[in-house]
């Protein structure tokens, strides 16, 4: 096993990760493994799309899996050996079926095929024993001794890049946006990746290259929210529990919970969301048309051993973060969807919910209502651009001196304090705009409002980086200045590899100066964060009133 994806690895750098019997996140050896041969199995299927492309061959089938399987080797997504074993099964399927399209076409067009290298070539057979002897072979640090830690490090931040790009196009498909150009685009970043590529401007290249696809795919996302949920209105959520049977959404799928409400709603059954889920109670079609919607249960994904614990109903995990049930002893009364999953609990798949209903039915249900505390959501692009006009006269006045996006994963560290910390110290002539699961480290404070705009501004889900890069665009032209001349700080809290594609795009875009912790990742050398630093003045956070004097002064 080795693994270093995400923000809890057990040793930095790029030597290290996770590395012995089991992850920090409760990942086992073999299933790190048997993830390890997937994803390089996976990179090879897509250099066969890559190639069939060259001589007109699409499969709509493959482009819709490889990202689908690729998204279920993400931190917190599956933990399940059955179902990878068999991602890895359809993966080589799907190998066999493109290469003889490309083949047949080749020979038809009277070319000679190419001949793949790397992961094009991997043949495997999907039994369990046979992928754990390769899966050495396929390690992610493969090469280290070779090529060095840096060229190492560059291919993680690729292929991590690559991983939340494709956890972004999988949320995107579920609601039927996808794209043959991006599509194209990811096969080309994958079968080059499969290549293990050692120039290190190569990997740079391919690294912005992620970004910017990663920017298509949060637009297509983007759109495919908000055709089918209307545009987020800023709204007021109850964080406390009321009476009654209850069933909790969790992670990022909103049509998920959009039938959830559907069919709950003549049962008597409370719905609340959980962490990423809580934006959705801005959207028209779901918190503006259900009031049995009734609120947000629990926090960030790293407390959910707790909460859902404490939940006494059913409890549906459309996507990340997953952590073991087992502990808290609600395995029987939670339900994976998706591509999410964990040994022995009930995998639910289709959009008819009458077992998940028929649970929350025989579950006790909250007795009492709670004092209600309330927090807002819902200032998703529509809404910031409809107040644009007002802050951009409060910034004319004098009234906004400076922007700050805090944003990002939450996660365990007690460092992560930081972010509370620096919400609270930001002066009150600044506005705080947030997203993503991090905006649980201080979305319950009150922090009051400029001449009537609230200063904390919840922009909704990681993806809705798309909202905010929108918004800094149209101030930037409205101002006539760049991005990088706004008063405007980025300050992010990265976690898994969703926050590394959204990253990726964010230096893409040409955005400076942005401040990311409460660690570097641990894939990234020294050399590496140097070079970034000298490249964009990417930075690490440091303590709140340094960084604020850093930034303000
Ligand atoms: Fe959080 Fe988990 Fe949305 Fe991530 S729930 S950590 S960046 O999966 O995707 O923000
Ligand atoms: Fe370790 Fe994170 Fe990998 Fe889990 S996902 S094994 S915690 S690096």
């Amino acid at each position: 096993m080795f693994c270093i994806q995400c923000e809890q690895t057990m040793q930095t750098p790029v030597g290290n990760g996770c590395q012995y019997a089991m992850g920090m996140c409760g990942k086992t050896a073999e299933i790190s493994d048997l993830q390890d041969v997937l994803v390089y199995m996976l990179q090879g299927v897509s250099a066969y799309a890559n190639a069939a492309r060259e001589v007109g061959v699409v499969d709509a089938d493959a482009d819709a899996y490889i990202p689908q399987a690729f998204f279920s080797t993400l931190t917190n997504v599956n933990f399940d050996e059955t179902r990878l074993i068999e991602y890895t099964a359809k993966a080589i399927e799907t190998k066999v079926r493109l290469k003889a399209a490309y083949e047949a076409a080749c020979t038809l067009q009277g070319v000679e095929p190419r001949v793949l290298a790397g992961a094009g070539q991997f043949e495997i057979s999907a039994e369990k024993a046979a992928m754990l002897s390769q899966a050495p072979a396929t390690a992610v640090n493969r090469g280290l001794s070779d090529v060095g830690e840096d060229i190492v490090g560059l291919r993680l931040l690729v292929l991590y890049g690559l991983k939340g790009v494709a956890a972004y196009m999988e949320h995107a498909r579920i609601l039927k946006k996808q794209d043959e150009a991006v599509y194209a685009e990811f096969h080309r970043i994958m079968a080059r990746l499969g290549e293990d590529p050692s120039d290190l401007n190569e990997l740079l290249e391919l690294a912005m290259a992620c970004g910017h696809l990663n920017f298509k795919v949060m637009e297509m996302l983007d759109a495919g929210e908000t055709e089918a949920f209307g545009h987020p209105v800023p709204t007021k959520v109850n964080m406390k529990p009321v009476a009654g049977k209850a069933i909790l959404v969790s992670g990022h799928d909103l049509i998920d919970l959009q039938h959830i409400l559907e069919q709950t709603k003549d049962k008597g059954i409370n719905v609340y969301t959980h962490g990423e889920m809580l934006p959705a109670h801005a959207y028209p079609e779901l918190g503006g048309k259900y009031p049995h919607l009734v609120g947000n249960y629990g926090s960030a994904w790293q407390n959910q051993q707790k909460e859902f614990a404490n939940f006494p109903g059913a409890i549906v995990m459309t996507s990340n973060c997953l952590i073991d049930p087992n502990p808290g002893a609600y395995a029987d009364r939670l339900f994976t969807r998706n591509i999410v999953g964990w040994p022995g609990v009930t995998h639910h798949t289709g959009q008819d919910y009458a077992e998940v209903i028929a649970k929350a039915l025989e579950c006790d249900g909250f007795k009492y209502d709670e004092i209600p505390h309330y927090t807002m959501t819902g200032f998703a692009r529509n809404a910031l651009m409809a107040a644009a006009p007002a802050v951009v006269e409060q910034v004319k006045a004098g009234n906004i001196r400076h922007f700050f996006l805090v944003g990002g994963c939450d996660g365990d560290k007690q460092e992560r304090n930081y972010y509370t910390e620096f919400t609270k110290a930001a002066p009150q002539d600044t506005l705080l705009l947030t997203l993503a699961c991090g905006k649980f480290k201080f979305n319950d404070l009150e922090f009051g409002d400029i001449n009537g705009i609230p200063r904390l501004l919840d922009v909704g889900q990681c993806n809705d980086a798309y909202s905010a890069i929108q918004l800094a665009l149209a101030l930037a032209e409205t101002f006539d200045c760049g991005v990088n001349d706004l008063p405007l700080s980025l300050i992010l809290s990265w976690f898994e590899q969703k926050a590394i594609a959204i990253l990726l795009t964010l230096l893409a875009l040409g955005i400076k100066d942005i401040r990311v912790g409460p660690t570097v990742p641990g894939f990234l050398t020294p050399n590496l964060i140097n070079h970034l630093h000298e490249q964009t003045g990417l930075r690490l956070t440091t303590t709140v009133e340094q960084d604020l004097a850093d930034i303000l002064g």
